[in-house]
């Protein structure tokens, strides 16, 4: 199963996770997640409470945390 990167392009903690898969290699998909949107940042808040970006998806496993995700 591939991994889905929960981000926003002009987040620096999310540059921080992608700069790694990058330089490893690493294949993920990107979904943009835009905290502004009322009904965005809820739909994403039931993936992650804390609603932090970014956030890491292997499957039905959540990974947040920029340095745990590295
Ligand atoms: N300690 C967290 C910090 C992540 C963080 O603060 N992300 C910011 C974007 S750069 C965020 O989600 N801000 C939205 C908010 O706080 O509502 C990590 O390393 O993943």
């Amino acid at each position: 199963m591939s991994l889905v990167l929960h981000s926003h392009p002009l987040s620096s903690y999310c540059w921080k996770v992608l700069i790694a898969l990058y330089e490893n290699g690493t294949p993920f998909e990107a979904r943009m997640v835009n905290l502004g949107d009322a009904q965005a940042r809820a739909a994403y808040a039931a993936l992650w409470p804390t609603a932090k970006i970014p956030l890491l998806q292997d499957g039905d496993k959540i990974v947040p945390e920029t340095s745990i995700q590295i």
